[in-house]
């Protein structure tokens, strides 16, 4: 039974008693975020919350925390453990070439099933009940100012869909966006995510056409990477770490089409955080997720689909020559991103439901809404990071080490040097580059007891030996690294180390008590008098 929309999943949040409905006035700058910080910090992350009563948007309903606790996270994927996703996927991956006419009937529900996860265009949503290309503006919507020192309001829960010029695949991204005024935002997608590739395509696209009068693939390959290429300057100018608003010089103007929806169904919201491979579409990710096809609609102003029951969709373009200063901005780390320069997005129509209810969400120091969302992907990513790391057994991502810091895992170790080559795999699988430190164990430690991966860690390495630096593209919020998205990560190596490795030395047993003596201590335990 998937959600439909927003208003269906906020009824079963409700019936749940996971909503609360809030009706005192309360201000959309700094006041919504010290509320709902407060409730993420409680314990289970208490509820999420319907503000009804915002300041300076009289009738305008604000949802928040929808996600922002283990139950929440298992309600809106509809199952009662994350591993129930994990395991369908695990099911479909299981499938083998089939040898014979029976195991090729056997495969048919499987492909039938695929089949119905693929999204459906249909002719007209909820999402058309309001329709605007004139006297429209972003700051119609109860959008937040974060933290105090945000440079201003932010959309902070929007799907963000583009298209890939070469596959016309689409795909859908959450990429915060800077309210500079009715019109412009920001279009925060970080260089190494899909939007920025599909823009970067867009751009030498847009200069091989001035240069040479037609699209890159019919321009020989020689001549396309000569250095004059403006696309490069584009490229090497986002590379830069601040300034002001710029038009890139020597770029062809040109324009890249984007939609926004704020305020889907769970399933296509969460589906914009995963790190799905490039080509895959998130439409097809959420179908799989909620078990029935996403319904989109056709854009009133651009050529691209957006999902018919959306609360809000804005339509516009990114112009190929601007870049404006975005941030700073309080972000998950705990920290404030620092600002940098990011492509500016310019509204060319917003179409709504009536009283539409604005989706967002606030980051800062964990635990929030996001860590919980991050929990899901850790769960939902085992399986498919087996494919690739087979030794793998389980991860850890903790809270605090903000997804892209800290990752502990657990493995089958069958020879030497196996903890450094699992390292070297997930540093070069999709986002999980960005990891700053890699944490491997063996299989007998539970990675998701912190305290016991405390105590063997530190026991079992000597650090001069079993660390492992190496350099990489590292997550654009790091601002500890040498450059802006480039520096080091780190990986210890905290498996017990082989003969083979080097380690002669005799390794001690861990303490145990045998189990004689505890049934002995257990039968006498209320004897003793102790408790
Ligand atoms: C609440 C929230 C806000 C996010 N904001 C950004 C952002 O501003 N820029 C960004 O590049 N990624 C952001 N992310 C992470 C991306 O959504 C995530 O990396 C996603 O997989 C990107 O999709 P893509 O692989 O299709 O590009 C955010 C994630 C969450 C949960
Ligand atoms: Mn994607």
């Amino acid at each position: 039974m998937a959600y439909d929309d927003l208003r269906q999943w906020i009824a079963a949040l409700e019936r749940a008693g996971e909503l609360k409905r809030i009706r005192t006035e309360v201000d959309p700058i700094l006041e919504v975020t010290e509320i709902t910080d407060r409730v993420s910090k409680s314990v289970g992350g208490r509820s999420a919350l319907l503000f009804q009563n915002l300041k300076g948007h009289p009738g305008s309903q604000l949802l928040i925390n929808q996600f922002g606790s283990a139950r929440r996270m298992n309600l809106a994927l509809e199952v009662e453990k994350l591993d129930e996703v994990a395991e369908r996927i695990r099911a479909f991956m299981d499938v083998k070439s089939p040898q014979g006419f029976l195991d090729k009937v056997k495969m048919l529900p499987m492909l039938a099933e695929m089949g119905r996860f693929f999204p459906k265009t249909v002719s007209t949503g909820p999402c058309k009940e309001v329709i605007k290309r004139d006297n429209l503006s972003l700051l119609d919507f109860p959008v937040l100012q974060c933290w105090p020192k945000d440079a201003g309001r932010f959309i902070t829960l929007p799907c963000v869909i583009t298209r890939d010029p070469k596959t016309g695949k689409r795909n859908v991204g959450m990429y915060r966006m800077q309210i500079y005024d009715e019109r412009t935002a920001g279009m925060h997608w970080q260089r190494q995510k899909v939007g920025a590739e599909h823009y970067r395509e867009m751009l030498r696209r847009a200069a091989a056409q001035s240069m040479w009068g037609q699209p890159p693939s019919a321009v020989p390959a020689s001549e396309s990477r000569q250095s004059s290429d403006p696309a490069r300057a584009a490229v090497d100018l986002m590379a830069r770490t601040s300034g002001g608003s710029v038009l890139v010089e020597g770029v062809p103007s040109g324009k890249m089409e984007v939609a926004v929806a704020i305020g889907t169904d769970p399933a296509i919201t969460f589906s914009a955080i995963v790190p799905a491979p490039p080509d895959v579409e998130e439409y097809l990710i959420a179908g799989f997720l909620r078990q029935k096809p996403v319904e989109l609609v056709k854009c009133e102003t651009v050529d691209l689909e957006v999902p018919a029951s959306a609360e809000i969709v804005l339509e516009g373009h990114v112009h190929l020559d601007e870049l404006r200063t975005e941030g700073p901005f309080g972000d998950h780390t705990g920290f404030y991103s620092l600002e940098d320069l990011y492509p500016v997005f310019h509204v060319s129509c917003i179409t709504h439901r009536k009283d539409p209810i604005y989706a967002t969400t606030i980051v800062g120091k964990p635990p929030m809404e996001d860590g919980w969302m991050g929990k899901a992907v850790e769960r939902i990513f085992l399986p498919l990071m087996k494919l690739t790391i087979p030794e793998l057994v389980d991860i850890n991502l903790p809270i605090e080490g903000v997804f892209h810091n800290l990752m502990i895992v657990s493995i089958k170790k069958s020879y030497p040097g196996q903890a450094r080559k699992v390292m070297n795999a997930i540093w070069s699988l999709g986002q999980a580059m960005f990891t700053k430190c890699i944490v491997v164990v063996d299989e007998d430690v539970n990675v998701q007891d912190v305290g016991e991966v405390t105590l063997k860690v530190f026991n079992h390495i000597d650090p001069e030996r079993d660390i492992q630096f190496t350099l990489g593209p590292v997550d654009s919020l790091d601002h500890a690294s040498r450059l802006p998205n480039y520096g080091s990560k780190m990986g210890i190596d905290a498996t017990r180390k082989w003969p083979s490795e080097g380690f002669a030395r005799p390794w001690p047993d861990e303490i145990l008590m045998d189990e004689k003596t505890k049934a002995l201590v257990d039968k006498k335990w209320k004897e003793l008098g102790i408790e």
